[in-house]
C-alpha cells in the first residue's frame, strides 16, 4: 500500500525544521526491493518508524497524524545502481513527541530512539538495503540525555597533566586475548606499564576459571603500585566489567574499585564495558552507577550494523554519536584506515564529532550545547610507525590509543613498545622526521625492527638509513 500521500510532504523545509527545533531528522539510504516505488518504500519507512503500518488502521485519530513521521526529501539516484553503496537518499522528520523520556527523571533513553530510527524498518520487506547515514537530535533532546560525566580529563588530572590539553596516553591491550593466568597477566601488565600510560583489557578477558577476576585484579592492582613507584609515574587500568545482569556489572565495578582503593589507585582505574552487546541498558548503568570513572566503550560486534560492505545498519558516525548521547567518556573510533579494522583517512569526523561541541556530519550539523566530549580511543593493528601519519591526519594527539600487537610486538620488551609509542607522538609534535627521529630515540627506532613490513611500506629505504642491515 503507498502510503505516501499521508508519511511524505517533500514541501517540508530542513531549514524551518532545523529552526523550529521540534524534530529529530535523520537521513537514510534505500534500496527498494523490485516492484516498489522509491517514495513509497521511503513512506513505509517514515510510517513503520512511527504512528503506522502497512495498511491504514481504524484507531488512528487527528492527534495520531499530527505526530507521523513524514520524508521530506527524495534524491532517488544520489548514490547510482550499486547493490551495495548504490541507492537513493531520503530523509525523515520525527516530531519529537515521539521520544520517550524515563518515568523517574524525564530523561530520554537510547533505546527507544533506536528502536524506533532503525528498528522494524530494518526488516521490511519491501526494500533491498535501508542504512541509516546520519541525524540530527534537536536542542531540547541533546539536554536531556545523559552525555558523559568523566571523560578524558579525569585521566590526564591523575596522570598529572594538564585538564584540557593534556595530550597523548600511550596504552596497551593485554595480549593474548585469552589463556593468560593470573601471574602471568599481572607480569605482562607490570612490563608495558614501565613504559607506557594505560592498559585495558582485552574485550574477552572477563572471570574465565584460569585467570578468575578474583584472584587476578588484586595482583593487577599490585603490579600498578610497583610500577608507579618504580618509573614515579601515574598509571591507568580499564577493567572489563561487562554483563548481562546489571546487579553483575556493578558488582563487578565495586570489586575493581575496591581492589585498587587499597593501593590508593581507585581513580586509576576505568570501566570497559563493550556497549554494542550489552546495548544502551549496559552503558547506562555503568555511567549512572559509577559517574566518577571514566566509561570505557568497547564496540566489539559493531561491524554488523555499522560496516561499510553493507547495504544495511547504520554508518560509524551514526553510532558514535548514539555513544556520547549514552554518556560513554571514551568510544572506539577505528584507527581511520591507519590499522587493521575497516576505515578510511576521512573517517577524522567520527572523533570531531565525539570530541567537538559542534560538528557537521555528512548531512547534518550537529550541536552539543555544551555536552561533555567523548573521548576518541584508537584501536586496532596499531604501533610506533603508524602514529605519526595517523596524527597528522586526524591534527591532534589528545587521544586514548591501545596497541596489543605494537606494544607485546616490539622486539626489546613491552616497556620499550610503551615507550615508543610515545615517542611516536613526540616525534609528530616536534614536527620531526620520523628517521632523523629515530636515530637518537633506541625504542622508536627499534619498532623499525619489531614491524619490518610497516617500515617497508611507510618509509622507504629505512633500513639504509637506519644502518640496519637484515
Ligand atoms: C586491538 C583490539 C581491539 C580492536 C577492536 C583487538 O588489538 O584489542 O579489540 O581494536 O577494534 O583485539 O583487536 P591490537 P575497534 O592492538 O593487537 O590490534 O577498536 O575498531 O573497535
Ligand atoms: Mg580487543
Amino acid at each position: 500500500m503507498d502510503q505516501s500521500n499521508r508519511y511524505a510532504n517533500l514541501n517540508l523545509k530542513e531549514e524551518d525544521l532545523i529552526k523550529n527545533g521540534k524534530h529529530l531528522l535523520v537521513a537514510y539510504k534505500l534500496i527498494p526491493a523490485k516492484g516498489h516505488g522509491f517514495l513509497e518504500v521511503a513512506a513505509h519507512v517514515a510510517a513503520e518508524s512511527s504512528t503506522g503500518t502497512n495498511v491504514e488502521v481504524s484507531t488512528t485519530d487527528d492527534f495520531t497524524r499530527g505526530v507521523d513521521a513524514l520524508v521530506y526529501e527524495i534524491d532517488e539516484t544520489a548514490f547510482g545502481d550499486d547493490i551495495v553503496k548504490g541507492g537513493g537518499l531520503f530523509k525523515v522528520a520525527y516530531p519529537v513527541e515521539l521520544f520517550d523520556p524515563n518515568l523517574t527523571d524525564g530523561t530520554y533513553n537510547i533505546s527507544h530512539m533506536w528502536s524506533l530510527i532503525l528498528g522494524n524498518n530494518q526488516g521490511m520487506g519491501d526494500h533491498q538495503g535501508l542504512r541509516m547515514l546520519d541525524f540530527l537530535v534537536p536542542e531540547m533532546m541533546v539536554r536531556k540525555f545523559d552525555g558523559p560525566s568523566a571523560n578524558i580529563s579525569n585521566l590526564w588530572k591523575v596522570l598529572g597533566r594538564s585538564e584540557t590539553d593534556g595530550g597523548y596516553i600511550a596504552g596497551t591491550i593485554i595480549k593474548p586475548k585469552l589463556g593468560l593466568r593470573p601471574e602471568p597477566f599481572a607480569k605482562a601488565c607490570y612490563d608495558f606499564w614501565l613504559g607506557g600510560d594505560f592498559i585495558k583489557n582485552d574485550e574477552p578477558q572477563a572471570n574465565q576459571p584460569f585467570c578468575p577476576m578474583e584472584v587476578v585484579m588484586p595482583k593487577v592492582a599490585e603490579a600498578m603500585d610497583r610500577a608507579q613507584q618504580e618509573t614515579g609515574q601515574a598509571k591507568l587500568f580499564s577493567a572489563n566489567i561487562t554483563a548481562d545482569y546489571y546487579k553483575e556489572m556493578i558488582h563487578r565495578g565495586d570489586f575493581v574499585l575496591e581492589t585498587f582503593a587499597k593501593y590508593n589507585s581507585a581513580s586509576h582505574v576505568a570501566f570497559l564495558v563493550d556497549g554494542f552487546v550489552t546495548g544502551p541498558a549496559g552503558v547506562t548503568t555503568c555511567r549512572r552507577e559509577f559517574p566518577d570513572t571514566f566509561l570505557h566503550f568497547h564496540r566489539a560486534g559493531h561491524g554488523a550494523v555499522t560496516s561499510y560492505k553493507s547495504p544495511m545498519g547504520m554508518d560509524p558516525l551514526c553510532y558514535m554519536k548514539l555513544v556520547r548521547l549514552m554518556g560513554a567518556s571514551g568510544m572506539h573510533t577505528g584507527t581511520m584506515g591507519y590499522g587493521k579494522m575497516e576505515g578510511h583517512g576521512k573517517e577524522t569526523v567520527l572523533a570531531y564529532m565525539l570530541e567537538r561541541d559542534e560538528c557537521q556530519g555528512p548531512y547534518f550539523y550537529q550541536k552539543w550545547y555544551g555536552m561533555k566530549a567523548t573521548t576518541p580511543i584508537i584501536s586496532g593493528g596499531m604501533n610506533a610507525l603508524r602514529l605519526p601519519g595517523f596524527f597528522q591526519n586526524l591534527g591532534h594527539g589528545n587521544v586514548i590509543n591501545t596497541c596489543g600487537g605494537g606494544a607485546f610486538g616490539h622486539i626489546d620488551s613491552p616497556a620499550a613498545g610503551g615507550i615508543s609509542l610515545g615517542q611516536a607522538y613526540d616525534c609528530w609534535k616536534s614536527g620531526s622526521d620520523p628517521i632523523e627521529y629515530a636515530k637518537t630515540h633506541k625504542e622508536f627506532a627499534r619498532a623499525f625492527e619489531s614491524f619490518p613490513k610497516d617500515g617497508d611500506k611507510l618509509f622507504a629505504g629505512w633500513r639504509e638509513k637506519l644502518g640496519v642491515h637484515k
